[in-house]
């Protein structure tokens, strides 16, 4: 919001492309979105489902642990609340795992965050974006298409899966794809919390 550079980053007006493994290639068939872990009721939604969830337009400040800020993104997207609104969540839970695609395997990226930093307009399931050169259009396969999370900007963007195939709640935290190879459980940018 007040366009401020977190310690150690710079700021780029384009916007990078980053991540492990091979680009998911949609297939509408295939694709579903689970919400499981300490649910009442485990929920698969079709892309149907999914894309008629409410969506919000909001600006989201993007920042890479590799060190690249961007700022003044518009995205559109589902709040990460609709998601929470549709299943009965169990006893304490106070975390959650975003999965993704990664080489194929459904379930193969994922990133630690906790629930209650991500009920506001600045946590979306993104597919479309806008800046002050481009105007809304769809995310393109390698920023995650159909859909990807963007998270508030106060994480770490690597926090934000692409390719999204579901959440996991969680009571206890629980380490993801890069927190498990050292990268830091809160990851944020304006403590530099890069590793753990
Ligand atoms: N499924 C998946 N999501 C991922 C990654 C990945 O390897 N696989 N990399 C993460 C990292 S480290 C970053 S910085 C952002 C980059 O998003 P961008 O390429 O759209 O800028 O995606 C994140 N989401
Ligand atoms: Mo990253």
């Amino acid at each position: 919001m007040t366009n401020k550079l977190p310690p150690g980053q710079f700021e780029t007006d384009t916007w990078p492309i980053l991540h492990q493994g091979d680009i998911y290639l949609f297939n509408q068939e295939h694709w579903g979105f689970k919400l499981f872990g300490e649910v009442d009721k485990e929920v698969i939604l079709t892309f149907k489902e999914f894309s008629s969830l409410p969506k919000v337009i909001s600006t989201i400040d993007m920042h890479c642990v590799t060190t690249w800020s961007k700022f003044g993104t518009f995205f559109q997207g589902v709040p990460f609340r609709e998601l929470v609104s549709l299943v009965n969540l169990n006893g304490g839970v106070e975390y959650v795992k975003i999965y993704g695609y990664y080489n194929g395997d459904m379930f193969g990226y994922s990133a630690n965050l906790p629930l209650n930093s991500l009920l506001g307009d600045d946590a979306l399931f993104v597919d479309k974006w806008g800046d002050s050169e481009s105007q809304l259009q769809d995310i393109t396969p390698k920023h995650g298409f159909p859909f990807r999370f963007i998270p508030p900007a106060s994480f770490y963007l690597w926090k934000g899966t692409k390719w999204v195939s579901g959440i996991k709640f969680m009571r206890e935290d629980e380490a993801g794809f890069w927190e498990e190879m050292g990268y830091s459980m809160t990851a944020n940018p304006y403590k530099e919390e890069r590793y753990r």
